[in-house]
């Protein structure tokens, strides 16, 4: 069996998406995700440009030579563009070794490990009881854990914000044009909100449904221990990337000052990110996921390190995460022993419609297709009628106008 051709999709179904599809002389195709959110047409080119005449006539039954191939081939080693793009072809080839198979991905994994994958939602609201009624809708449409994000009060817009039409869905849409906007960020008007928001939901949701909040990687250690600290009385599920991501050491002086449970990883791209910070125990969950940190076979190691050390897995799934990458996650969640949760954010009717897949939500859980490979796959037809649209995420400023982190 044998690559034959190797295809890169860009495509805007409301939001940019790069998909790669790989094909092999028996007709057998796979998918998979490599989308990098406002950087979206670098690894296309790098895949196009770079990878995609290396893999015409490989075995592509040869996943891990393969992985090891691009990555220990390539001098420029990992970052997020080349990871990336290694992780969109390892996607497509495991979709292919499933197809073939006649399994789907999570059989090849080990098999089923859980009968259901816990989720977390959204809320997120203009004002604290806006977003603690938005987290009381998705607790009783069934979700078992829910994260809370508020607008802070004297700042015009706050990163991740949907509003309570939107429930979260549309939160992180970037703006449509090349040029970032420009948000103003106040560390002081955060912490001296945030803590507020989760006693409402307390008293409000009770005690035992799953909290999260995410920081977005905008404090420095000693100001996300003093919030970890007065969040402690609210027993979160965790507290998400509460310092920069290369600022390693911050996760050390957090642990030593608070009990509240810490998420990081989404944008970590491969095992030697997340090594100081799993073998010293510094982190509760990793949340790096498949498209970003390598595909299933690198993602896979993270995971399998992180459990020997109790360290659960707790999967970046926001919008800019395509359904292929989703329906991946899942395979994953469904067969590794440390799952902790996963992101969820339902995608746009037109984005499910250019990637018709087969994992479902019911009642706070997802199932991971049962189709043999990963069950989703891209409408070359429908995403021909969405060309890319240059998107930016927006960036912070401090209120005197000096740059701030994204
Ligand atoms: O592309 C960036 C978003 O996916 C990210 O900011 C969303 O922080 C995020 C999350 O936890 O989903
Ligand atoms: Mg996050």
């Amino acid at each position: 069996m044998r690559i034959t051709d190797v295809q890169v999709i860009v495509t805007c179904p409301g939001r940019n998406f790069v998909t790669v599809r790989i094909t092999t002389d028996d007709g057998v195709t796979g998918v998979g995700d490599a989308t990098l959110n406002g950087r979206e047409l670098a690894v296309a080119s790098y895949l196009q440009d770079h990878l995609a005449a290396q893999l015409i006539g490989r075995d592509p039954l040869r996943i891990d030579d393969i992985w090891h191939y691009l990555y220990r081939g390539a001098y420029w080693r990992r970052g997020p563009v080349t990871m990336t793009a290694i992780a969109g072809v390892d996607t497509a080839l495991w979709d292919i070794k499933g197809k073939v198979a006649g399994l789907p991905v999570y059989q090849l994994l080990g098999g089923r490990a859980r009968d259901g994958i816990t989720v977390y939602g959204h809320a997120s609201g203009a004002t604290v009881e806006e977003t603690v009624e938005a987290a009381a809708g998705y607790l009783s449409r069934g979700y078992r854990a829910v994260r809370l994000q508020s607008s802070i009060p004297g700042l015009d817009s706050t990163y991740g914000i949907g509003g309570v039409a939107a429930a979260g869905a549309h939160a992180y849409e970037p703006a449509d044009a090349a040029l970032p906007t420009e948000n103003v960020w106040d560390t002081d008007a955060y912490l001296a909100h945030v803590p507020s928001l989760f006693e409402v939901a307390r008293r409000e949701l009770g005690p035992t449904p799953r909290l999260l909040h995410d920081v977005h990687h905008r404090l420095t250690p000693n100001e996300a221990a003093r919030l970890g600290k007065e969040l402690e009385p609210f027993h979160l599920t965790w507290m998400e990337d509460p310092v920069p991501a290369e600022m390693q050491d911050g996760y050390r002086h957090l642990r030593h000052h608070t009990t509240t449970p810490i998420a990081t990883g989404e944008v970590f791209s491969s095992i030697y990110d997340c090594q100081t910070l799993i073998t010293e125990r510094l982190i509760d969950y990793i949340r790096t996921t498949v498209v970003h940190a390598g595909g299933i076979t690198h993602l896979r190691r993270i995971f399998d390190l992180a459990a020997l050390y109790d360290i659960r897995s707790g999967s970046h799934g926001a919008t800019d995460l395509s359904p292929v990458c989703l329906a991946a996650a899942l395979q994953v969640d469904t067969a590794i022993p440390n799952f902790g949760l996963q992101e969820y954010m339902p995608h746009t009717p037109e984005t499910d419609e250019v990637f018709p897949h087969s994992y479902r939500f019911e009642d706070g859980l997802m199932y991971a297709s049962e189709e043999p490979g990963l069950g989703v796959d891209i409408d070359l037809e429908k995403a021909a009628l969405y060309p890319y649209k240059p998107a930016s995420l927006p960036v912070n400023r401090l209120r005197d106008g000096t740059m701030f982190h994204w």
